[in-house]
């Protein structure tokens, strides 16, 4: 009996399981670029060419292995614009009545799967280290789901960085080594590039076509296509980046977009490269002296902590998720967000480098935009709906815990214990953005003041019964209190104006 075996654009590997479970001589493969797909949000055009072509390049690997697979385009013309349209599309076609899907990153189409007129089996993703089983025994009677306990059982499941049941070096966690403040030179020139081939040139056209109108520029795209580019470009940043990756984390540069950052997110989110092959890599690199402990430490607890805890929180909350707004917050997303001119130099860097490249660094992502959108007190739902538009790597299963849980706090603390904010101070120490910039970062108020520290006190103020009590900012509070009434009214007074211009529109 035919079956329909599901491959979804972030699915591309022949490791997924649907097709381990599928068999090639009486299962039909179906893949469909699809108009629901790109449009639920309106993606970067870098975006959704990486993932066409990325779609293209895996199917045809596929019927050279010999699989029966049916694949839509954008543009043919019995497309119906959706998975579960095609679905039933190829169901008539093949006579196949029984659908095996690995399950999607995302609430929105396991939904339409689940109420699809056919039947439909999602299997759990294990491109995963921690099934949603695992995720939940872990969680399971913990008053609280902080990211560093899960880690270490992850450090235990995989054996890396273990020095029998203990960790490397005798620590968990070296962060405190990777707050160095930027270098004064970088030596690592970026993640690798690519030419596009024949494939990509033909996807880039439709897209240019179909989405060229959308915010972020197309070209150049020299994004890896197929998994021996991806793997080029890990041994590119392991070789040249990896060393430095640890110390410089958290630094930001005027004139640099990468730093030390490997550039491979959206690589693993899409299946060319397997999370686990990335963090064997990194630790042989430690093992034969390449690369230091703080700075493989750090980046695979990148991908065994942080990348599997977010997706265990975003399938642990459950569908409402990306809905929640704990604090409250109703401003329209700024028009800086698409560009408009503004005098904020870390912003403008970071907005115009997430246009061109369709790539910001984690720390432009928490404590310039995410900050900034915080302490402005900007709807999460629409700070969540820019994150996932914009970025290469972003699907839901990342993107919302990242979003609204660590850099919003809109799910009320699940993900952070204290909301990430932060006055000009920490972004002048990490970067040297407010070397360039139009406001004094060190005036706190007076026209130049940097809005940053206008806002800061702000949000502390109005949300002082939310957050008073938490003992991680109890000092804060303090050193407001300890500030005379009068610069406190100048402060809330000034951060008022600032934000009644942002909500008109005007240039800040
Ligand atoms: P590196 O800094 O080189 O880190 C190595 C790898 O670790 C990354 O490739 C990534 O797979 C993983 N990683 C690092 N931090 C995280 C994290 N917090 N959560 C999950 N994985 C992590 N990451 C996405 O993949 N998709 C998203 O949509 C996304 N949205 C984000 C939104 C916000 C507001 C914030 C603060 C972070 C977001 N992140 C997201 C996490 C992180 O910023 C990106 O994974 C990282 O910037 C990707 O670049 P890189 O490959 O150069 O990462
Ligand atoms: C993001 C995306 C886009 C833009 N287009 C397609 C598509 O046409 N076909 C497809 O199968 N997948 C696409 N994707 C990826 C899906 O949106 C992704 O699988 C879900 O969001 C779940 O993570
Ligand atoms: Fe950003 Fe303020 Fe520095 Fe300007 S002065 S770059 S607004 S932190």
């Amino acid at each position: 009996m035919t079956r329909l075996i599901l491959i979804l654009g972030d699915q591309l590997t022949e490791e997924i399981a649907a097709l381990k479970r599928a068999d090639k001589d009486s299962d039909v493969v179906v893949m469909a670029e699809v108009a629901e797909e790109t449009d639920y949000v309106q993606h970067h055009p870098k975006k959704i060419a990486l993932i066409f072509a990325a779609m293209r390049k895996f199917a045809a690997r596929l019927r050279e292995a010999g699989w029966d697979l049916r694949y839509t385009e954008l543009d043919d013309s019995g497309n119906s614009g959706s998975i579960v349209g095609e679905l039933l599309r190829r169901a008539e076609e093949t006579g196949a009545s029984e659908v095996i899907a690995t399950e999607p990153g995302e609430w929105r189409l396991i939904e339409a799967l689940n109420e699809a007129p056919l039947h439909v089996t999602q299997l759990e993703d294990d491109r995963f280290l921690a099934a949603h089983k695992t995720f939940e025994e872990w969680a399971k009677g913990r008053k609280a789901l902080r990211m560093e306990y899960f880690y270490r059982e992850m450090r235990r499941a995989t054996g890396f960085l273990m020095d029998g049941d203990q960790p490397e070096g005798g620590e968990w966690n070296y962060d405190a080594e990777n707050r160095k403040p930027p270098p004064d030179g970088v030596a690592f020139s970026g993640p690798m590039q690519f030419t596009p081939d024949a494939v990509t040139e033909e996807v880039l056209a439709l897209v240019e076509a179909r989405f060229g109108k959308s915010f972020g520029s197309l070209r150049p795209f020299s994004f890896a296509t197929e998994p021996g580019q991806a793997r080029r470009a890990l041994t590119h940043f392991i070789t040249h980046a990896l060393p430095s990756f640890g110390d410089y984390q958290d630094a930001m540069l005027d004139g640099n977009r990468f730093l030390y950052h490997a550039g491979i997110s959206a690589y693993m989110n899409i299946g060319l490269l397997n999370p686990m092959e990335v963090c064997r890599a990194a630790e042989a690199a430690y093992r034969e002296g390449h690369a230091p402990l703080n700075a493989v430490e750090g980046f695979i607890r990148q991908i065994i902590g942080w990348r599997e805890y977010v997706r265990g929180i975003y399938f642990h909350e459950g569908p409402d998720y990306p809905r929640r707004n704990g604090l409250n917050h109703q401003r329209g997303l700024p028009a800086l967000y698409w560009g408009a001119p503004t005098d904020m130099r870390c912003l403008s860097r970071a907005v115009e480098q997430t246009r061109d490249e369709s790539y910001a660094h984690h720390i432009q992502r928490l404590m310039v935009t995410g900050n900034f959108a915080l302490l402005a007190g900007v709807n999460p739902a629409e700070v969540h709906d820019w994150y996932l538009r914009v970025y290469i790597d972003a699907f839901e299963w990342v993107e919302a815990p990242n979003t609204l849980g660590m850099s919003q706090f809109a799910d009320g603390g699940v993900i952070a214990s204290k909301p990430y904010i932060s006055s000009g101070n920490y972004i002048n120490k990490m970067s040297d953005y407010c070397k360039h910039c139009a406001y004094d970062v060190k005036a706190k108020t007076g026209k130049d003041a940097c809005p940053f520290n206008l806002l800061y006190w702000h949000f502390l103020n109005r949300h002082r019964e939310r957050f008073e009590g938490n003992p991680r900012m109890g000092n804060m509070y303090r050193t407001w209190d300890r500030m005379d009434a009068d610069r406190r009214e100048t402060v809330l007074t000034e951060a008022e104006g600032f934000l009644g211009r942002l909500s008109k529109g005007e240039r800040v």
